[in-house]
């Protein structure tokens, strides 16, 4: 039985279970709705605990249903029916009250909690607002201005700032949360247990504070419809009757579930949970990792240290000697310390870390290393002295890692001894903060060197990617084609400018040429030499941005690139020397340039990625097509409520 209710007068415990995150599936409503006529209709019973068995309380509806024909009752109706029982009910949440698990607690008219439990209405991440009564009851509850935080970040809240909300009534201990709500229902029966609720609507919201705030959500949003819903909803809580708020809220919700963007990301949602499911490692046990070595301090490899001592991994770092080293640390502590600032680690944590952390310039120091990653210029040559080192210092059944972003790591374990322990780690930038990591299979890595690599994302908190070995794996391999189209574009008439606009409106983090600016025009351009010997003499090849490169124009760090940058801002003006380069461009190619709608440059765009995604599937570089989507999204900046490139572009897995 998913729901149970066992009377213990004057209690009745209504239990829900049904794993793995009690999600309120048909039976769960079903049994909820009999719950409640079985409390009403037992006079013994004056009050009701409502509690989940397993991890946590109801995590909200499920998901999996959505697209399915709703059967009754839907959960507004159970709901509401709990909100109008005449016996007290009282929610004892652990784990996570999410979306409509949150919903329901709201509906009971108490709420407990343990400690560590968390709360939330998390649905416009699933291109959703609440939908059964949390736009209407949370304000009511918490007041405007925090439920339209809530509801509009999705970001749930720990039981302790619950509390201070009044969105819970009190805490009860980490283990006695049941004995707790029992205590916590009978005090409810003569209604000694009263919340302290604010005043409802709040005066101060009147129709130019409405505008203002929708309208900075709908700025923050980029494109997704979520949110501004969202905000919309609780503005209808404010000024509509209770039942009309209610109606309306319904109808937001229906035309939401039933639209292309929450379809996207209840796509977004399971991709993410099953890029790390590889059945061929299913069985094998990865090796444990008690101690790592980076190579290589910059950017890259300082990242990668900070983001494997917060995962509690203890690191050394070995740079070529001992002031890169010490500044490879610099790089370290300023990462950690950030951390440390924000409140995210605490002034004892940072000492510890700070002490699980060497830099050294001598390779013999890597000698008990379980793992290490090399994270030095992108050159194979580098890449390969390192290794030699490596396998000349570290121990025979250390993992050997390269974070290279498009070398071929065949050809770099085909020169170590234990090839079967070689394996690309490819992190991205800042690495302590991107939840991407591409784990690059080579054609000799060992099942136990892969699922060491799963393991250690997971410990770091990041969705790992298998890859296959090819130039630029999934992300980079795309982005090169993204690019291309863009080149072309440009040669063929668009601006920098309006290439850039027309991403950014797509919902793309930033637009192609000011991420160039950002990242540094001289990678790409190190890269398009490196591939220039094997490039089809035949393929159309555009050299605006070499000749930007080739006046040093790199970007934002010479403070010039595809646009101009006045000292000390990252804002580009368009630059007049760069319509000069593109029309001379333009004419040596003999092409008379034309207009381009945004539309076609954003479905050019698309169409690029997807071509070169299905080219990916077919050689058998990525597992699946909702892997290349976690890929653009994570890494890339693809907006997530399109999907992904090849969801978007209607390529789907079986
Ligand atoms: C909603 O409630 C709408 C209402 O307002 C209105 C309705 C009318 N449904 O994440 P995990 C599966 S919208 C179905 O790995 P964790 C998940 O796919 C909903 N399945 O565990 C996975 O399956 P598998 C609002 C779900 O411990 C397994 O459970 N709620 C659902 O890292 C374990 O999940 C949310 O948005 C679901 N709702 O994290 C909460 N949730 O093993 C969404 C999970 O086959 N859920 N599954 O891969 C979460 O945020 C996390 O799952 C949670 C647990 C924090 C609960």
């Amino acid at each position: 039985m998913t729901v149970t209710v066992s009377v213990e007068a004057p209690l009745a415990i209504v239990q829900v279970d049904n794993p793995p995150v009690n999600a309120l599936s048909h039976a769960v409503r079903e049994g909820l709705m009999n719950a409640v006529r079985e409390i009403e209709s037992n006079d013994a019973v004056k009050a009701a605990v409502l509690l989940c068995k397993g991890r946590t309380f109801i995590a909200g509806a499920d998901i999996r249903e959505f697209g399915q024909p709703p059967k009754e009752p839907h959960l507004p109706d159970v709901i509401n029916a709990i909100e109008a029982c005449s016996k007290p009910w009282t929610a004892a949440i652990h784990g996570t009250a999410l979306g409509g698990g949150c919903e329901v607690a709201l509906g009971c008219h108490h709420r407990v909690a343990v400690p560590d439990a968390r709360l939330g209405l998390p649905e416009v991440n699933l291109g959703l607002i609440p939908g059964a009564g949390g736009t209407v009851r949370l304000p009511r509850v918490i007041g405007v201005d925090a439920a339209l935080d809530m509801i509009t970040s999705g970001k749930p809240v720990g039981a302790q700032k619950a509390l201070e909300m009044g969105l819970v009534d009190a805490l009860s201990g980490n283990d006695d949360l049941e004995a707790f709500a029992r205590n916590h229902a009978r005090q409810t029966i003569d209604s000694s247990v009263a919340s302290d609720r604010p005043a409802f609507p709040p005066a101060e919201w009147n129709d130019e504070k409405w505008e203002e705030a929708i309208g900075a959500i709908r700025k923050k949003a980029r494109g997704q419809q979520s949110p501004v819903e969202a905000a919309l909803a609780v503005r209808d809580a404010c000024t509509l009757s209770l039942e009309d708020a209610q109606r309306a809220e319904r109808e937001r919700f229906v035309k939401l579930r039933d639209g292309d963007q929450s379809k996207a990301l209840r796509h977004v949602f399971f991709a993410e949970r099953q890029t790390a499911k590889i059945d061929e490692l299913k069985d094998i046990a990865p090796l444990e990792i008690k101690a790592a070595g980076i190579i290589g301090g910059g950017t890259m490899g300082a990242g990668i240290a900070a983001s494997m001592l917060l995962a509690g991994i203890p690191v050394t770092m070995v740079e070529r000697d001992d002031e890169a080293a010490d500044a490879g640390k610099g790089r370290v502590f300023k990462t950690l310390e950030a951390s440390h600032k924000r409140g995210l680690i605490s002034d004892e944590k940072l000492e510890n870390l700070k002490e699980a952390f060497t830099a050294s310039s001598d390779y013999a120091s890597l000698a008990d290393a379980d793992l290490v990653v090399e994270a030095v210029f992108e050159d194979m040559a580098v890449k390969k002295q390192v290794f030699d080192a490596l396998e000349k210092h570290c121990r025979a059944d250390a993992i050997l890692a390269t974070n290279t972003s498009y070398l071929d790591v065949n050809e770099i374990a085909a020169t170590a001894e234990k090839p079967e322990r070689v394996i690309g780690l490819h992190f991205f930038s800042p690495a302590h903060i991107m939840k991407l990591l591409e784990i690059i299979r080579t054609d000799t890595v060992s099942a136990e060197t892969l699922a060491t690599g799963f393991a250690l994302a997971k410990r770091m908190r990041k969705i790992p990617v298998l890859a296959g070995v090819c130039d630029g794996f999934i992300g980079n391999r795309i982005l090169a084609s993204y690019r291309k189209q863009c080149d072309y574009m440009l040669e063929d008439g668009a601006s920098p400018a309006e290439i850039d606009s027309a991403m950014r409106n797509f919902g793309m983090a930033m637009g192609p040429f000011e991420m160039q600016d950002m990242a540094g025009l001289d990678i790409g351009w190190a890269n398009r030499k490196r591939l220039a010997p094997n490039r089809d003499p035949n393929e159309r090849y555009v050299k605006i941005a070499d000749r930007l490169c080739e006046l040093g124009r790199f970007g934002q760090k010479t403070g010039k690139g595809w646009y101009l940058y006045e000292e000390g801002s990252r804002k580009g003006k368009p630059d007049p020397d760069v319509a000069a380069i593109i029309d001379e461009e333009r004419a040596k190619a003999g092409i008379s340039p034309r207009s381009f709608t945004e539309e076609e440059i954003q479905n050019r765009i698309l169409q690029a990625m997807t071509t070169e995604g299905k080219n990916i599937l077919a050689e058998g570089i990525a597992r699946t097509a909702a892997d290349i989507d976690m890929v653009m999204i994570l890494g890339y900046g693809f907006p997530r409520w399109r999907g992904g490139p090849m969801f978007a572009g209607g390529v789907k897995d079986q």
